[in-house]
């Protein structure tokens, strides 16, 4: 079936131009994230009025307070059925329990305050994302895998949606998926943490006892390092941490600022079974990971070396060091490899000041306990990024029950911290993502969803071999929601055979975004699209080719038009990718779900990950559309696209 051809940046200027402008042409005000509540039943004017004190508004009032009563009695209820579900209250043996029924009415992900209900704001909240039910969440902590279940810890405050009096939230799950809430596990309780209990690793011996390693903010804000162990190892769900009595365990070594030395990454054992741990710091402007050996985890010694450091690039949060396979696609336990095993080691920083997560392959060596990159012009803040949107703070962990390694970043929010308040809550976590050395490139790693994701695909709408005329948009029909997960696969353009020359320059996404037209695109998907097209978000591709022949294939992520709320984040993401000669496809998966937009593109080769915030996109209102807006045509071979159940 031919595409129609519409003027499809003609129409989005348009529609731009007359700022929020509804379907019947109307101009919508912005009438603030909320619907205005009188504070009592007495401000309401009704009650201002002389007749207030009449028998038929008392008897009015009367019913107004015996509902009030009944509702507080029915949540009262509600909050004795919650407190009874396992990790709440009474322990229960979750393994048998269908977490997310059970817990649905308690903790349902895409219940807003509700004083939001009736609002978009209370819309964004994800449905299969990982977020504590309230308030502020950053970084991932100590991920691990201890007796049938999966531990995720996060950074978390308890008493607000903004960062603050920062504690250890815990949750366990069976899938990387379904999530059952439990009690905090870290506290600020002591000096060496009060002003925070900070990121932090797990590491699991190998008689399969866990620790946590973390950074104690002190009570005169020095960055300490200290460690916990679970107060009971009969518990699978290891409710209780209790911090030793050597704590704090390092302080911060001379040359190293009291607050530049923070989060550990996970220990791991070498064949001079010594322990070691790095940790990141900065000196002068220069990023380094420092590195500690230890023969009992209690008594540790900092190695002359760093692990790595790169000039001028600041602060290194969150470090991460772990190896990958040049043979198969198992992921490797940092402690348990072999001496000539085939592999790469990964190493990740944190970089404080521009916020982003960078990565670079290389070897360790044995003899200087110091890691080489493959390619320097590729190192630490020059090169690799796991994603190209919001992302930050991640970290890995080796799942020893399916021998893969596992991704988890940090997503924050993009819109205001006012709306974060509105809302009572901040940030998500990515999709678990397993992690492998991209065989074909050998040079990046490859990220894709844990394949569990795949339980919560429902309804499918396939579409094959499409021809996208330059200027096509078409809507996917039975594809609408904002819990989707899509997949699409488009023919590589024939390149030397081309009506028109094509464009001898770099691309830069924030260059008009998606309404810019090329050649060669852009081309892609629109999602969370509303009927008129004022909202919507696009993912796409983009090819330029040097003037010395060579072809870019770009990616961006454009949210310049995802919202028509005030105070958002509108940057276009992107990046080029590596697409080797021999690929004669570009593909994207696309996770949708409600405020977020989490890309993978070439089966992984490149991420970005996007928050937007529709106002009208929302729901079943929201669509899918394919489009090329460049001159020459594009094939779409094959699009998926499932709906996706609420984990
Ligand atoms: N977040 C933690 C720090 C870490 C930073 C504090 C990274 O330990 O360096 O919440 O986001």
């Amino acid at each position: 079936m031919a595409p129609g051809r519409v003027s499809f940046v003609n129409d989005i200027e348009r529609q731009n131009s007359r700022g929020a402008e509804n379907e019947s042409g109307e101009v919508c005000e912005d009438k603030g994230y909320y619907v205005q509540m009188p504070d009592k039943i007495g401000d309401h004017p009704e009650f201002q009025t002389p007749e207030v004190r009449s028998l038929s508004h008392c008897i009015r009032f009367r019913s107004v307070l015996l509902t009030a009563i009944c509702i507080a009695l029915l949540a009262c209820l509600s909050l004795l059925i919650c407190l009874s579900q396992p990790g709440l209250g009474a322990a229960k043996n979750v393994k048998d329990t269908a977490w997310s029924k059970i817990l649905m009415p308690c903790t349902s992900k895409r219940e807003g305050s509700p004083s939001v209900a009736d609002n978009y704001l209370s819309r964004e909240r994800t449905a299969f994302h990982f977020q504590p039910e309230r308030n502020w969440m950053n970084d991932p902590n100590g991920p691990m895998f201890y007796r049938g279940y999966y531990h995720f810890f996060y950074q978390y405050n308890p008493d607000a949606a903004v960062w603050g009096n920062i504690t250890w939230g815990h949750s366990v799950s069976t899938d990387l998926i379904h999530w059952q809430p439990l009690n905090l596990a870290l506290v600020p309780d002591h000096w060496y943490d009060a002003e925070g209990v900070w990121s932090g690793s797990a590491t699991v011996f190998p008689d399969g006892k866990p620790v946590i390693l973390y950074t104690g903010s002190s009570n005169e804000s020095v960055q300490l390092q200290n460690m916990a162990v679970p107060e009971d190892l009969s518990d699978p769900l290891l409710r209780k941490w209790v911090k030793v009595p050597q704590n704090p365990m390092l302080v911060p070594p001379p040359g190293i600022g009291y607050t530049d030395f923070r989060d550990p990454t996970t220990a791991w054992l070498e064949s001079d079974g010594l322990w070691r741990i790095s940790i990141g710091a900065k000196e002068g402007t220069t990023g380094v990971a420092l590195v500690y050996k230890s023969s009992d985890f209690l008594d540790w010694s900092l190695q002359s070396n760093f692990l790595h450091e790169v000039a001028g690039t600041g602060m290194w949060e969150c470090v991460d060091f772990y190896p990958v396979s040049l043979t198969d696609k198992n992921g490797l336990d940092t402690s348990k490899v072999q001496v000539n095993q085939l592999m790469k080691y990964v190493l990740k920083a944190s970089l404080d000041n521009n916020k982003h997560d960078y990565y670079t392959l290389g070897t360790y060596s044995t003899d200087f306990k110091s890691f080489i990159p493959d390619d320097p012009t590729k190192d630490i803040g020059l090169g690799l990024r796991y994603d190209y949107g919001k992302f930050y703070a991640s970290k890995t962990f080796y799942d020893p029950v399916q021998e893969r390694r596992i991704l988890w970043g940090w997503v924050n929010e993009s819109d205001s911290e006012l709306d974060d308040i509105n809302k009572g809550w901040a940030s998500v976590q990515t999709i678990p993502r397993t992690l492998v050395l991209d065989r074909q490139t050998g040079s990046n790693l490859l990220q894709w969803p844990i394949h569990e994701l795949e339980s919560l695909r429902g309804e499918k709408v396939v579409k094959q071999d499409l021809l996208l005329d330059g200027g096509a948009m078409v809507t996917v029909d039975g594809a609408s929601g904002a819990q989707l997960d899509i997949e699409v696969i488009f023919k590589y353009p024939d390149v030397h055979n081309l009506d028109v020359l094509p464009e001898q320059k770099e691309y830069e996404c924030s260059q008009g975004g998606a309404a810019q037209r090329g050649v060669l695109g852009p081309f892609g998907l629109l999602v969370l699209a509303s009927d008129n097209l004022v909202e919507q978000t696009a993912v796409y591709f983009y090819l330029t080719c040097r003037p010395n022949g060579k072809w870019v294939t770009t990616v961006c992520s454009d949210q310049s038009r995802s919202s028509l709320a005030k105070g958002v984040d509108r940057t276009v993401y992107g990046t080029a990718i590596n697409k080797p000669l021999t690929e004669d496809f570009l593909s994207l998966r696309v996770i949708v779900d409600h405020s977020i937009v989490e890309t993978f593109v070439q089966q992984g080769r490149a991420c970005i990950t996007s928050r937007v915030y529709p106002t009208i996109a929302i729901d079943r209102d929201a669509h899918v559309l394919l489009f090329n807006n460049g001159s020459e045509s594009i094939t779409m071979q094959t699009l998926q696209v499932w709906q996706m159940s609420s984990a």
